[in-house]
């Protein structure tokens, strides 16, 4: 098991900081947010080249929409996407996390020819048979994040993600699964996960309230068993609320999720 947590939730006044406040915590990761991370790429390659502690994932950041009804918002989305996948390789992690859409539809329902959600899975991938042709020239990953349904009208089960990677069927697209919203979306965490199997890159780590592990009623034993059958190796990252002090709850749910 490889614990990382999200930037925002780690005590320190600058990069360094961070990572070395997480290695003392006992993680080996670190997620980075996208948005102005060109401009940091050099310090983050310094820091990270200094420490146990590695760059997991880079989370969005970029403008635009996969699935907007305006060519230019796509575009935008697929432009910045590709870059970002060039600096999550540069940067050694192991991708770049993708919403396809937030909220309602923005296509035009076009049924009985063909319905919103139709067209919009047709159209993605399209648009990933694309960004997954450079995910592989750079060497990263496009790992797309089914949300709950409150989030996003589109992908909210790990099945779905998985069917369109199959579609795409490039090893430069992916999926991965939040805790959180496979909470709300998926029947069984276990039997989601396992479904999923080697298509899952990425972990997403919070509980029912979204706050630390430990702070809900989400059962992660069986969705942590889950992995360990599939044999997943590669990282889980906090992305949660942290109701009292980070640098006391922190090191203490390390100890719990292991
Ligand atoms: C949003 O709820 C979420 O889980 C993020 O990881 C989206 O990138
Ligand atoms: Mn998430």
């Amino acid at each position: 098991m490889k614990l990382a947590a999200q930037e925002n939730i780690v005590p320190g006044k600058n990069l360094r900081e961070k990572f070395a406040n997480l290695e003392k915590y006992g993680f080996e990761g670190i997620e980075l947010w996208g948005k102005g991370i060109v401009e940091r790429e050099k310090e983050i390659i310094k820091v990270s080249s200094q420490s146990s502690v590695k760059v997991t994932t880079i989370c969005a950041g970029y403008e635009g929409c996969l699935l907007s009804d305006k060519k230019e918002e796509r575009e935008r989305a697929v432009k910045d996407i590709k870059s970002l996948l060039k600096v999550a390789s540069n940067i050694g992690a192991v991708g770049l996390i993708v919403v396809p859409i937030f909220g309602p539809p923005r296509l035009p329902d076009l049924s009985p020819w063909m319905g919103v959600k139709e067209l919009e899975k047709k159209m993605l991938i399209e648009i990933l048979t694309r960004i997954g042709k450079t995910a592989e020239n750079v060497g990263s990953i496009c790992l797309l994040e089914p949300l709950n349904r409150y989030e996003t009208h589109f992908l909210n089960r790990l099945k779905e993600g998985v069917e369109i990677c199959n579609e795409v069927d490039s090893p430069g697209v992916k999926i991965m699964a939040d805790f959180f919203h496979m909470n709300i979306e998926e029947r069984k965490i276990d039997k989601a996960i396992k479904e999923a199997n080697s298509f899952i890159y990425h972990i997403h780590l919070a509980d029912s309230t979204r706050l630390l592990p430990g702070y809900g009623h989400t059962d992660f034993k069986s969705g942590f068993n889950a992995l360990k059958e599939i044999g997943y190796d590669k990282y889980m990252a906090l992305e949660c609320g942290i109701p009292g002090k980070p640098e006391e709850d922190l090191p203490k749910c390390v100890k719990y999720l292991r």
